[in-house]
């Protein structure tokens, strides 16, 4: 295997239009963040990049959804994002933004060096536009009919549901998502990278030279290519991202795509100015991207093509580890129906409990399928996994040195049979650890690590020193000894997974972060070494604690089925034009009482009332016989508008008229006092 100088990893730039969620952390942050510190331990030169996406559609309809400008809406979640990713530890070197002056330059400059080389092709088109918003049509501001999987609401870009990806001219029945109108098509100027020239490249790069790649990544990229590739356009008409560098460009941005992640290398940019191009040119680093498995295409086709067509140097990922999809109990996770784990409202509700969402995500994480995240299985995982093993281990080692050694890691006499095959054990784990991690299989390095915390349990529970301590405490000293080893060999094994746990677990030791290297060696923790009170790593999740969580999912669950039941009801009339309060006060309406009822021969709608108005009593046809039977008005106390100019109504004149309440959908109910009231009495 080639040996590298240095490693670039990067981790997808979130969009900055609403906060981040476990399906984020558990996908994308986690596997990338225990790499980069995995490779720190060993010695490695790394640089972990990250940042805001904060250009293109999603955040232009957040804005216009929150009634403030894309400016507020990137500010906004940006800082939300960057703190959740801090206290959840993710070790990026630089987490920057897209509308930083450094990136607006880095990508307009890229974009000019392809135009000035003659890369792209310039095209006329017709494209969809929204006559009453006066807008071109990109991406999400279009939506209609899936045309694979027939699901409603698909983006011009992607389908949510099937995960296709889409152009606008495929949608069945589009509609503009600004206005909700049909759209015209409109000629536009728009320029575009040839990915067929690319093809044949291609093939060779991924196809044949990258059969290591992940299959679900592989398997992706392999129907891409062999479904044959299209010029794709690289600039929208939107007034939102890096202006097109270009004359005669006006009105014309970026497509946030191309400019997106140009923002790796103009974060790396702002991280190491005077170096960066060491990092990003040199075939002796390699580059990693961490992503989801929506943004397979552009990491794997497109990015690499551009880097390719700007020549000068780049280099190309040598993986792209890609993750499947994270589900919420059973269900999707949507940010638009508030179904997920937000990570800022998890900092709220689990203080100081970071740790155990990192290893639940990461013992349960979507590499090869799609996966289920629930709260039963969070609960489980902690007391069973955490508390249980590794955090019972630890403590019996810590708790017994103080009670029997005063809290000082005792001699170790001569080693027996079981205490070499333990130690072997811890040292094989380490290899399998590296392995694992090396090949991005996480969950399998987190067993493995979680494996030497068991043979830790195991080594305590056969020898027993708690026993023997009253006739052997030289064997009692070995065997803590031992113990003590290997629980110094957690805290390697553990940082780059449960960073918070570890800085814990040291300063319990009290002992300095150590090298990769030493984990699985016995003599990690010197003779005499003084360690610091015990402490306990991880606590116990209670039932209600879980059930707190599930109420409110079912909460939002019933606001939802409540949110679409709405969204089924017909609409109600629009307000009417303003009225002047002198208007209104013309109008006399009374209380009355309904004296007799009877239908007018030869309708349906009509009945005939004759009512009591307190000052008189006066006839009255109303439009009300599909809603009330003559028997049912009877008796009913009602209001109505008394000073109405007397009509002529199938021959009957119809002195007044009653106030009903009326739904669209023709539902209608008369309107009267809460309680019975005279008749007569004036309303207003
Ligand atoms: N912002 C898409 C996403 O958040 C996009 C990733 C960009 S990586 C250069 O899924
Ligand atoms: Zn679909």
């Amino acid at each position: 295997m080639k040996e590298y100088k240095r490693y670039l990893i990067t981790s997808a730039l979130p969009y900055a239009n609403g906060p981040v969620h476990i399906g984020h952390l558990a996908g994308v942050y986690v596997p990338a963040d225990i790499y980069a510190r995995y490779l720190r331990l060993r010695g490695r030169d790394v640089r972990f990049i990250c940042g805001s996406d904060e250009h293109g559609v999603p955040i232009t309809l957040q804005a216009k959804k929150l009634g403030c400008s894309p400016q507020d809406v990137v500010d906004k979640y940006h800082k939300i994002i960057k703190e959740s990713f801090e206290k959840f530890g993710i070790s990026f070197d630089i987490y920057s933004r897209t509308t930083s002056a450094i990136h607006e330059k880095t990508a307009s400059d890229f974009f000019r060096k392809l135009y000035d080389d003659g890369k792209f092709i310039e095209k006329e088109s017709e494209q969809f536009y929204d006559e009453e918003a006066g807008q071109f049509l990109a991406d999400r501001y279009i939506t209609g009919t899936c045309p694979k999987c027939g699901a409603e609401n698909a983006y011009g870009d992607q389908c949510e549901k099937c995960g296709s990806t889409l152009s606008p001219d495929e949608l069945i029945n589009p509609k503009s998502a600004i206005s909700g109108s049909n759209p015209v098509k409109k000629k536009t100027k728009h320029w575009y990278l040839p990915l067929d020239k690319y093809e044949s490249w291609l093939k060779q790069w991924i196809l044949a030279d990258h059969k290591e790649w992940k299959t679900n990544v592989y398997g992706q990229c392999k129907s891409w290519l062999d479904g044959g590739l299209q010029p794709r356009a690289v600039s929208r008409d939107l007034d939102w991202g890096v202006p097109v560098p270009v004359e005669g460009a006006e009105g014309k941005v970026l497509y946030v795509w191309f400019d997106a992640p140009i923002g790796y290398i103009s974060n790396t940019i702002e991280l190491m100015p005077g170096q960066w191009e060491k990092w990003w040119k040199s075939e002796d680093t390699k580059m990693v991207h961490f992503i989801g498995k929506d943004n397979i295409v552009f990491h794997c086709i497109v990015f690499p093509v551009m880097l390719k067509a700007y020549g000068d140097g780049f280099i190309l990922p040598d993986n792209v580890p890609a993750n499947e999809f994270l589900n919420l109990e059973g269900d999707k996770i949507s940010t638009s129906r508030n179904w997920a784990i937000w990570l800022n409202e998890y900092l709220d509700e689990f203080p100081g409990q970071q740790d155990v969402l990192r290893y639940v995500l990461c013992a349960n994480a979507p590499e090869t399928k799609d996966n289920d995240f629930t709260w039963k299985d969070f609960q489980t995982r902690n007391n069973s996994e955490l508390v249980a093993i590794f955090g019972n281990f630890v403590n019996r080692a810590v708790v017994l040195t103080h009670k029997y050694f005063d809290g000082k890691v005792p001699h170790k006499g001569e080693l027996s049979e079981m205490d070499r095959e333990t130690l072997a054990c811890v040292a094989s784990l380490k290899d399998s650890i590296e392995r694992s991690i090396e090949n991005y299989r996480f969950r399998e390095a987190l067993k493995e690590a979680m494996d030497i915390a068991r043979a830790g349990n195991k080594y305590l529970a056969d020898t027993e020193p708690w026993k023997i301590a009253k006739t052997d405490l030289g064997r009692v000293a070995t065997i803590l000894n031992v113990s003590l080893q290997i629980c110094a060999s957690l805290s390697i094994a553990f940082e780059p997974f449960l960073p918070f746990t570890t800085e814990k677990l040291r300063q319990m030791l009290n002992m300095d972060k150590k090298p990769w290297d030493v984990l699985g060696s016995s003599e990690i923790l010197e003779e005499g070494h003084s360690l610091n009170q015990p402490q306990l790593l991880f606590s116990k999740i209670e039932d209600e604690t879980i059930a707190f969580q599930l109420e409110k999912l079912d909460r939002i669950k019933k606001e939802n089925e409540a949110k679409k039941a709405n969204e089924q009801k017909p609409a109600y009339a629009p307000l009417k034009e303003e009225c002047a309060f002198d208007d209104f006060m013309k109008m006399d309406i009374r209380t009355a009482t309904v004296l007799e009822a009877e239908r007018v021969p030869k309708t349906d709608k009509l009945l005939k009332l004759l009512i009591d108005t307190g000052i008189d009593k006066r006839v009255i046809v109303s439009g009300i016989a599909e809603c009330y039977s003559p028997e049912e008005m009877v008796g009913k106390q009602i209001c109505i508008l008394a000073n109405l100019a007397p009509r002529k109504i199938r021959g009957i004149e119809s002195k007044g008229m009653i106030l009903m309440s009326r739904e669209e959908n023709g539902k209608m109910k008369i309107v009267s006092p809460e309680e019975r009231m005279g008749n007569g009495a004036s309303i207003g």
